[in-house]
């Protein structure tokens, strides 16, 4: 069967347990980048004594079987049946050794799932089903049990030998080879399993746990990148520290291994103690990478440490459940971040990051629950939607309990599930009972799919001094779901005086008022709440701190927007209404400009940049999220026919038209926070950084900032500074960017991270002749097709965050990519069907474009030998 063919679908409904217990995997590897020896034993007990015989099921995929022994007895085609990635002894009667043998081939693997060769060295990804690629075995992850590997190599090519757990033994071998052994003594599922060869350099430090543990932290990278470590191992130490502290949870062994590579599908895997990591999650070094890379690398680093319980300790029964751990993992790294940066910007991120790429997902041919009933191929569901829109789910949580009500629900589904593979159903059970509350209904947001729609209105009674909200909930029916039921919504709510001061707010029936937020909980499809004593017509506040995933429609009048982005104590409220504000302002000029009149600028968001651009009070991070204006995808997601080329010239006509009335106040912030002092990472420098470049991007619309850029790329000492202006002399077409982009090229050349960056400026480059751009791209020196990273600075960049040249009219952007996804499905089924899901959206575009995607969708669906992934891809998109 061709790599990752397609499988057939999957239901969680069909769950059955395993009736064998697993009692300790021995696995013993004779490494080699051209072919690798697997021998593994591994013993079945009966999981009820008495049952009567049960088959043996393992998975594999692609392995060569040398030989294959039950009870010391060589087992024959005769005594199993192979179907697809199944291998069944039928009914086994009595507890029983299996000892198999296999061959592999880690050089020719381009899937990068499995055991592949990095480089000079070789390693393993086996989330979610990449263990069968390495031997048989019952790959799911409710099948734990502990293992012992040992790794034996050339000992000159593969001087280090990693795998889980503690190191046991060692020693030389003949022929210059030697031997590493590794025993983890904690049961795990195969997908954490994994193992690294190869010559790595090591950087080394120690945490002391809190109860005593010396744990060796060591991160294994390439001898050229041992420079760029410091922040990844200062962020590991942190994340040790904070989840102690506010979790109260510890580390459980006495090592932490992690390791980099420029090859890996995706961001990092949490193995057991010997974490993998793709590495721009690890590399940094302030000439090399920007603010926004060092945030991520503190995220990932502890998103893969707090794994170690929820995900390792506790994992998921089967990968319905991946939001079980996912997104309570990316809670807590969240959690982590705000308690590290500044809670305020960290939250607007997240939404904004949810309603760029978790929206869309909800909106689109592949939308699911965060707990999908169905898959074909599981790779396809590590999504937007599990990750982040799960973590919203936990903060929902978090938000209904309270921090110690959720803490009380932590523990308990610790107490009852410590080395156990559980459900979403537990996690909710716990939180339930720790907290003596009934979360049935809350529950639906595991089944149900789509983002729900709030509708408030407001009414105000000035005789009586009452104030009456109005919220219905409404989720729209998705492509997987047309029947939707009313959702456990918590909604924080402030009352604002036009003047900006917040209202007491008491509830008709209630004794006395209460200043400041106030929590409410909806949960029915239309709720009403009256405020008594409400001296004049508030301007409400709503869902503060986004509190819960819904799209929220309120007629705001520019006049309470204003008043909103002043004043209100919310962050990510005042950051919303400035988007409010700007998405109205920039779809307006689109009609216009759709109509041809003549665009403006609405006199209502001038004002409202000018009072950001003179807050001196505020963090200058918020500043500058608050002038962001929303990126064309998120303005196109409001509009029912997407109109490519208005959004783009009217959001271009928008920017402009604020940097030139605004000119001197943003050269005036600009010069205050250019103040050549040389670079540091704290937060606050960062957050300077960020309002400074903001306002540079502005100035580049006047004919001040070119100089400007060209100065600041001149005199920076950090990636951030030197990123931003040169990507600003690329994006307005200054003459100076041809020779600046050469230069960096010069700098750059043998570096894998900064090129990235490099592609990725050259292909978010907006306009028609962007793809001719990126086709010769491709020839470069530094591209490569087979390796993920450049795949995604510029193809996936291409195709996802350049509108106009994406969907240029003639087609030319589609067809280019088309070709792309049809050229690595062959290489890398998964990262093939990540760029082929770039169409997911095609049916909300005009009947031209609609029918050039569908032209390509089709091309794609009918490859010969397409892959699982990217055939439940695109047949969903065309379906
Ligand atoms: N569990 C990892 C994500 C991950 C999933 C699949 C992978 O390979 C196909 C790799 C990593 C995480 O959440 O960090
Ligand atoms: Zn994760």
């Amino acid at each position: 069967m061709k790599e990752g063919s397609a499988r057939k679908v999957i239901y969680r409904k069909d769950y059955k347990a395993y009736p064998w217990e697993v009692n300790q995997l021995d696995l013993y590897f004779e490494i080699g980048s051209e072919t690798t020896i697997v021998r593994a034993e591994m013993e079945f007990l009966l999981k009820e004594v008495d049952s009567a015989p049960q088959d043996i099921v393992l998975n594999g995929s692609n392995l060569e079987l040398v030989s294959m022994t039950l009870n010391d007895r060589a087992l024959s085609a005769a005594d199993y049946v192979i179907e697809d990635e199944t291998l069944t002894i039928p009914d086994v009667s009595q507890n029983c050794v299996l000892k198999t043998e296999v061959r592999i081939h880690p050089g020719s693997n381009s899937a990068l799932e499995g055991l592949y060769l990095s480089g000079e060295f070789l390693l393993t990804q086996c989330e979610a089903q990449g263990f069968r690629k390495i031997t048989w075995f019952p790959d799911r992850p409710d099948v734990m049990t502990t293992y012992r590997v040992t790794l034996e190599a050339d000992q000159s090519a593969f001087p280090v030998l990693l795998s889980n757990g503690n190191q046991v033994g060692s020693g030389e071998s003949a022929d210059g080879r030697h031997w590493v052994c590794w025993e983890d003594p904690f049961p795990k599922p195969s997908y954490l399993f994994a193992l690294v060869a190869g010559q790595l350099a090591l950087v080394e430090d120690h945490f002391i746990t809190r109860s005593g543990r010396d744990v060796a932290l060591r991160i294994y990278v390439e001898a050229e990148n041992i420079d760029r470590c410091e922040h990844a191992m200062e962020s590991l130490i942190n994340s040790m520290r904070w989840d102690e502290n506010r979790f109260d949870l510890e580390y459980d062994l006495d090592i932490y291994h992690i390791v980099a590579t420029n090859d890996f599908n995706m961001g990092a895997m949490e193995n057991k103690s010997l974490n993998i990591f793709n590495s721009i999650y690890v590399l940094a070094r302030p000439d090399t990478a920007t603010d926004a890379d060092y945030q991520g690398i503190e995220g990932v680093i502890g998103h893969e440490y707090f794994h170690n319980w929820t995900g390792n300790r506790v994992t998921c029964q089967d990968w319905f459940q991946l939001t079980l751990k996912e997104g309570l993992t990316v809670f807590r790294d969240e959690e982590f971040s705000a308690d590290m940066q500044s809670r305020a910007v960290k939250r607007i991120r997240v939404v904004r990051g949810l309603r760029s790429r978790q929206f869309p997902e909800d909106d689109g041919p592949m939308a699911h629950p965060i707990r999908p009933d169905h898959y074909a191929e599981i790779n396809n569901f590590y999504t937007a939607t599990v990750y982040q829109k799960g973590a919203t789910i936990i903060r929902m949580y978090h938000t209904l309990l309270g921090e110690t009500g959720f803490q009380k629900g932590m523990k308990l589904y610790f107490e009852r599930h410590d080395g156990q593979a559980v459900t979403c159903d537990d996690f909710l059970a716990a939180m339930a009972d720790a907290n003596n509350i009934n979360l049935d209904r809350f529950g639906r947001w595991y089944s149900q799919s789509g983002t729900p729609q709030v509708h408030v209105s407001d009414h105000y009674d000035a005789g009586a001094q009452k104030y009456r909200l109005t919220l219905r909930q409404h989720t729209p029916a998705t492509h997987d779901q047309k029947d939707k039921q009313p959702l456990v919504l918590p909604f924080a709510l402030g009352l604002l005086t036009a003047s900006g001061d917040e209202m007491p707010l008491q509830l008709e029936g209630e004794a006395e008022a209460v200043t400041g937020t106030r929590l409410l909980v909806m949960q029915e499809e239309q709720e009403e709440f009256i405020f008594v004593g409400v001296s004049e017509d508030p301007v409400p506040s709503l869902f503060r701190d986004y509190s819960a995933p819904v799209k929220i429609l309120f007629d705001y009048s520019p006049e309470q927007l204003a008043t909103l982005i002043a004043y209100d104590s919310d962050a990510y409220v005042r950051w919303d209404a400035a988007q409010r504000m700007a998405v109205n302002a920039i779809l307006e000029q689109c009609t216009r400009h759709a109509q041809g009149t003549e665009m403006r600028l609405d006199a209502s968001l001038l004002k409202a940049f000018r009072g950001i651009l003179s807050d001196h009070q505020a963090d200058p991070a918020l500043l500058a999220e608050a002038m962001t204006l929303p990126d064309e995808a998120y303005l196109a997601d409001q509009m029912d026919v997407v109109d490519v080329d208005g959004i783009h010239t009217a959001r271009e006509f928008i920017k402009k038209a604020l940097a030139r009335e605004l000119e001197v106040f943003f050269a005036e912030r600009y010069t205050g926070l250019n103040d050549g002092q040389s670079y540091q990472k704290t937060a606050e420098a960062m957050a300077r950084r960020s309002l400074k470049n903001i306002c540079m991007s502005y100035l580049l619309e006047t004919d001040a900032g070119e100089s400007l850029a060209v100065a600041q790329l001149e005199s920076s000492d950090n990636m951030t500074d030197t990123l931003a202006a040169l990507q600003g002399l690329i994006l307005t077409g200054s003459p100076r960017a041809e020779k600046a982009l050469s230069e960096f090229e010069g700098k750059w050349q043998s570096d894998a991270l900064v090129m990235d960056k490099w592609f990725v400026m050259q292909a978010v480059k907006p306009g028609k002749d962007t793809v001719n751009t990126v086709r010769k791209l491709m020839d470069h020196p530094a591209f490569s097709i087979q390796n993920p990273n450049k795949v995604r600075a510029l193809i996936g960049v291409f195709a996802m965050l350049n509108p106009t040249g994406f969907h240029a009219a003639d087609g030319s952007g589609y067809a280019f990519h088309a070709d792309r996804v049809i050229e690595l499905d062959g290489l890398n089924p998964q990262i093939a069907a990540r760029m082929a899901s770039a169409f997911n959206r095609w049916k909300r575009y005009d009947e031209g474009r609609k029918e050039l995607m569908k032209t390509e969708l089709q091309r794609i669906a009918s490859v010969p030998d397409l892959s699982g992934d990217v055939s439940e891809i695109v047949n969903n998109a065309l379906r």
